[in-house]
């Protein structure tokens, strides 16, 4: 699976993109086709520290679907391992919602298009775990797609809940900071944190909580949008659908798949929508 020859020699005009949770990520040339990709480069060390296993990548090289960033090779060189990506240049679902406004229209077709990617991990015993705004990627063609399978748990069917502890941030559901059995709505809730993000640009107590959010959806309750009547019934009842502690409450992606999307106006459908395409952060 790990490729053993020189990934220099295929991979040229390497451009530095940004730090993720692994490590750096690169844009290069793929020699051998002239196409753009993206390469991520993990240290072994990285990789031990965090309990990546050898399984975890497998995981990334199966699961393939037009909503999740594509795995192309990986290679290893020295203590780094190189994992070489489709290259998304539309940069993460972040930077548009710091960027702009996004309407109620666009939410619900990032929101689809993510859902299709959840749906295919959860009907394939895979939870995210990791479900933010950074992990949304775009392309301009219009396409959006889940990133970072790093802190991916491939599960079986028979083992369907699980408690490692793997994502630390406002995004988690409660029942993962606590280290509780979950299953695959913890995504769900993550990607409802996202949805009010998308409305309000920021996530739900983002200034007080870092790492301890169950204490403050104790305190205040389960996150709401600030100013519900700006927006429309269809995505209050959407939002509330994905943030519910009750998990027998709460609905699962191929449930949310069937909402019709209904922009702020009443308008169906929700195409036609891509992000500029993403800004250059120089050589490396
Ligand atoms: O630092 P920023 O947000 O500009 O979007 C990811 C982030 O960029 C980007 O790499 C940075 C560190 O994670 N990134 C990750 N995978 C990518 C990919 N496949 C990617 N950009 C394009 N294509």
């Amino acid at each position: 699976m790990v490729k053993m020859e020189n990934p220099m020699m295929k991979y040229t005009n390497l451009e530095y993109i940004g730090r993720g949770t692994f490590g750096d990520v690169c844009k290069a040339l793929d020699t051998a086709t002239g196409g753009e990709v993206a390469i991520k480069k993990i240290t072994l060390q990285e990789l031990i520290r965090r309990e990546v296993t050898f399984k975890e990548l497998m995981v990334m090289k199966i699961n393939k679907h037009l909503n999740i960033v594509n795995y192309l090779k990986s290679y290893l060189l020295g203590d780094e391992l190189w994992l070489v990506m489709e290259y998304m240049d539309g940069g993460a679902l972040s930077d548009v919602i710091n960027e702009t406004h996004m309407s109620e229209r666009e939410i619900a077709a990032v929101s689809r298009e993510c859902l299709q990617g959840l749906d295919f991990l959860h009907s394939n015993h895979v939870i995210h775990r990791d479900v933010k705004s950074s992990n949304i990627l775009l392309r301009t063609d219009g396409s959006v797609k889940l990133a970072d399978f790093g802190l991916f748990a491939q599960l079986t069917p028979e083992q369907s809940r699980q408690s490692s502890v793997a994502s630390t941030s406002g995004w988690m559901a409660p029942e993962v900071v606590t280290g509780q059995p979950y299953g695959p709505k913890v995504d769900i809730w993550s990607f409802g944190i996202m949805g009010i993000e998308m409305v309000e640009r920021e996530a739900p107590y983002w200034k007080e909580t870092s790492g301890m959010p169950r204490l403050v959806i104790a305190r205040r309750g389960i996150p709401k949008l600030l100013q519900p009547n700006l927006f429309s019934p269809w995505l209050r009842d959407f939002l509330s659908c994905c943030l519910q502690t009750d998990k027998e409450q709460c609905w699962s992606a191929k449930e949310l798949l069937q909402v019709k999307c209904k922009g702020a106006a009443g308008e169906t459908g929700c195409e036609g929508w891509a992000p500029p395409p993403r800004k250059s952060k120089g050589i490396r």
